[in-house]
């Protein structure tokens, strides 16, 4: 693998499609070949399956088959775009990845981070993102702004313990990991929240070269 992995994590609302577009807009400033992905989704196949996870339905979704659904999602957007991309040098940005696993199915759903990270490993080997920009809001900010946009998906029908529960998840994960994670206050205006990815930039250029 010679290219760069970059993902976008943090609750609804923060911010995270807005400043991956704008990153990859910069980083195309110089020169770099970079790919725009989200998950779940980024292949047609896993875009169904983002369809099913994502829908509300009268049938109600045991815990085990989201993180499954999830991970199939995964395995068939790592064959067929991110290790792709990543083997021909390209910087991949992508919206959400495990973490966001990490987050809701064992942050708000409460199952066992082990067997998240016993699929994490079958899934991914060894791969794991270089870089985790966490977009970090109050949840009620977030909410807001994902209700403004009109009707609500599955898991923005859940309550406000289960987004604490993601928040808290995200803030643990980015904590135990500083080399790894980059935390930006996302309740800030967009000028300010696009001014700490700029200070990122020199770095993230510097490591697509190195
Ligand atoms: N999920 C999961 O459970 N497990 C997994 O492993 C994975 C995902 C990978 C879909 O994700 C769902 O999948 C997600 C978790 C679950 N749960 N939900 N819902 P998603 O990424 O598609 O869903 P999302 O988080 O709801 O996306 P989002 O609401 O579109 O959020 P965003 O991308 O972070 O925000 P945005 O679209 O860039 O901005 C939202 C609005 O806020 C928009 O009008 C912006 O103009 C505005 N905005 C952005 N930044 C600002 C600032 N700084 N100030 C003011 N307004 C702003």
């Amino acid at each position: 693998m010679s290219g760069l992995f970059i993902t976008l994590e943090g609750p609804e609302g923060a911010g995270k499609s807005t400043n991956r577009d704008y990153l990859a807009a910069r980083l195309r400033e110089h020169g770099l070949d970079v790919v725009l992905t989200r998950e779940p989704g980024g292949t047609p196949l896993a875009e169904k399956i983002r369809e099913l996870l994502l829908a509300p339905s009268d049938e109600r979704m045991a815990a085990d088959t989201e993180l499954l659904l999830v991970f199939a999602a995964r395995a068939q957007h790592l064959a067929e775009v991110i290790r792709p991309a990543l083997a021909r040098g390209a910087v991949v940005l992508c919206d959400r990845f495990t973490d966001a696993t990490y987050a809701y199915q064992g942050g708000g759903r409460g199952l066992s981070l082990a067997r998240i990270g016993m699929l994490e490993q079958f899934v991914q080997a060894d791969l794991r993102p270089d870089l985790t920009l966490v977009f970090d809001l109050p949840v009620e900010v977030g909410l807001a702004r994902a209700a403004a946009r009109g009707r609500l998906d599955r898991f923005e029908q859940e309550g406000k313990a289960f987004f604490d529960a993601v928040r808290h998840a995200y803030l643990q994960r980015a904590e135990a990991q500083p080399q790894r994670y980059s935390l930006l206050d996302a309740a800030q205006p967009l000028e300010r929240v696009q001014s700490a990815i700029d200070a990122l930039l020199p770095g993230i250029v510097e490591r697509c070269h190195g």
